[in-house]
């Protein structure tokens, strides 16, 4: 466990960040930014993958202070949140098994719900 909250607050973000990274690189692929390389976008698949797990232990009690854009309403609607991140897990893993198939189309199809509910989560969640 975190040894202070702002270590908590250090990790989710830490966690968002990669997430981040490797979903974009997913993404140029899907929107035609860069050039197609089904190795390089299932390794980023499975990475986001994992990473989207690890946020959710860091949103503990006292963890809404400092250095984040976290809203109110994560602690104030934990069901909403929970769900949020849930659906959200959910769509990047099926991003991650579509990268596994190597099919460029698919892959599009799962990047833009996966997205959808990256922003979901933001709007509700999210400081701007
Ligand atoms: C990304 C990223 C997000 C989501 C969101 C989708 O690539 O870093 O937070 O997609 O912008 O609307």
């Amino acid at each position: 466990q975190f040894q202070k909250p702002e270590d908590a607050v250090k990790y989710r973000k830490a966690s968002f960040t990669v997430l981040a990274a490797h979903f974009g690189r997913v993404g140029a692929m899907a929107n035609g930014r860069v050039p197609f390389d089904a190795k390089v976008a299932a390794e980023s698949a499975a990475i986001a993958e994992t990473m989207s797990k690890l946020p959710w232990e860091a949103f503990g009690p006292g963890t809404d202070k400092g250095d984040t854009r976290a809203q109110p309403a994560v602690w104030t609607e934990q069901a909403k949140f929970k769900a949020a991140g849930e659906k959200m897990m959910g769509e990047v893993a099926k991003l991650n098994a579509a990268a596994k198939t190597g099919n460029l189309d698919q892959i599009k199809a799962a990047f833009g719900a996966a997205g959808a509910s990256c922003k979901a989560c933001h709007d509700d969640f999210r400081k701007n």
